[in-house]
């Protein structure tokens, strides 16, 4: 068998098992393609593809314009490193700092570098511009938050599955409860060396957990009481997935720190960035920070191919349309459903949490019969399925989804 025989979904799945690290548990089908909001499995089987890569591929798969801008840089230029200049890293710049409405970004490369990043320049600005004192700095993240897998950002999870054994941890972090801004401003209060607040403005992992109206507005104004960066993990929410460009724009918050990742390439390529305004990101000198990869010129040219796409389809707004239809459909099967608790989301990042406990398998059983009819969605947190479609969806197709979605879990009622 050579590399490039065409194998069989079993096939695929023993060379994983057998070869590969087994850092994850994915659902039994084997992709080898996509277009827009379908992917295909080996043996020519379609999809509805209803997770989206976690968000990454808000644009939809193979778009083409991204595609191309990839290949017309890929037979040109690929990577310099930052040692020299790149002529697509300015240009890169230039339009994502005015897209989102920036003075500075520093490009790197995935979601949980970005997170890194942002702590360090929140972490310089508190000794070099706030006046903390030296190794004193603390920064506020949230219970139940997930921001990547670097020693630092799981020092600070409290999902023991994700951190148990892959200690000493980083210090410097106080957790608090989310969306509870009592405790947010008792602990600026009691801790006078807070330097940021982390957070995401709906949080994923958790289940889609969608805090309370105006949580993230009075957040940010408590914030700026105490002098604290607010800082907005957008790597899953931010690109137009919740019905608008950012989900802190459903607040009009503009975050001291923005961080992006994900569909910032439509998942075509892994690029991330931080944001910030001058008197922030300025504390960043050469040698400070950086990466071999950030700001290449494919990452360039395919990230503002990928911001290009939101604004011309208008993503953000279909979002905003078709989720607000997802939920209304979903929400008339649900009065009279003893297998689905509930839907909640924004735009088109939802989940449906499942009547069952947190521990059974009904979440993942549901999500096997859901492949067999033809849509790929996956659990999250046991009883919780993610329902995420890349965001150029057409009406008729979200309307597809939600009769596979109804007719899958009516075989489940009890
Ligand atoms: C995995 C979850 C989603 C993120 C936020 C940073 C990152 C992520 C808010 C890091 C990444 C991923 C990573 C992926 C699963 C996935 C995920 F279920 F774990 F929580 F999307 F919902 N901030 N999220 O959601 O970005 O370094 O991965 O590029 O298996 O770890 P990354």
């Amino acid at each position: 068998m050579t590399a490039l025989d065409q194998l069989t979904s079993q096939q695929a799945i023993d060379l994983e098992n057998k070869y590969g690290a087994h850092n994850y548990h994915p659902l039994p089908v084997v992709l080898s393609r996509g277009e827009g909001v379908y992917v295909w499995d080996v043996e020519g089987q379609r999809y509805y593809d209803f997770l989206s890569a976690y968000s990454a591929v808000n644009q939809g798969h193979c778009h083409p314009t991204i595609v191309n801008a990839m290949i017309k840089q890929v037979q040109t230029l690929t990577l310099t490193s930052r040692a020299f200049y790149n002529d697509m890293l300015g240009q890169f710049e230039a339009y994502v700092t005015n897209y989102f409405g920036y003075d500075k970004v520093l490009p790197m490369n995935t979601g949980a570098e970005a997170v890194e990043t942002a702590l360090k320049i929140c972490r310089k600005w508190a000794y070099e511009v706030k006046g903390i004192e030296e190794q004193q700095a603390e920064i506020i993240v949230c219970e139940n938050n997930f921001h990547g897998r670097t020693t630092t950002i799981i020092s600070f999870s409290n999902d023991p599955v994700a951190r148990k054994n892959f200690g000493p941890y980083t210090k410097g972090f106080l957790k608090i409860e989310y969306d509870n801004l009592q405790v947010l401003e008792d602990t600026f209060e009691k801790h006078p060396n807070v330097a940021g607040f982390l957070v995401e403005p709906i949080q994923g992992e958790a289940g889609v957990y969608v805090p309370s109206e105006g949580y993230l507005a009075k957040a940010k104004a408590l914030c700026d009481k105490y002098n604290v960066l607010f800082m907005a993990d957008e790597v899953q929410t931010g690109i137009g997935r919740t019905g608008k460009l950012l989900a802190v724009d459903h607040e009009n918050v503009k975050p001291d720190i923005l961080i992006l990742g994900k569909a910032l390439s439509g998942g075509a390529y892994p690029v991330s960035a931080v944001l910030a305004e001058n008197a922030i990101m300025n504390v960043i000198q050469p040698g400070n920070h950086g990466s071999t990869f950030g700001g290449n010129p494919v990452a360039a040219a395919v990230a503002i191919a990928a911001l290009e796409v939101v604004k011309d389809e208008k993503l953000a707004d279909n979002a905003e349309k078709l989720g607000q239809l997802f939920r209304k459909e979903l929400n008339v099967y649900i009065q009279k459903s003893n297998i689905i608790k509930l839907v909640r989301g924004k735009g088109l990042l939802n989940a449906i949490v499942i009547n069952d406990e947190e521990d059974s398998d009904t979440a993942w059983n549901i999500c096997l019969a859901l492949r067999d009819n033809g849509l790929l969605a996956k659990p999250t947190h046991g009883n919780i399925i993610r329902f995420a479609p890349p965001l150029v969806m057409t009406e008729e197709q979200l309307l597809d989804c939600v009769s596979i979605i109804i007719t899958t879990v009516k075989t489940f009622e009890k």
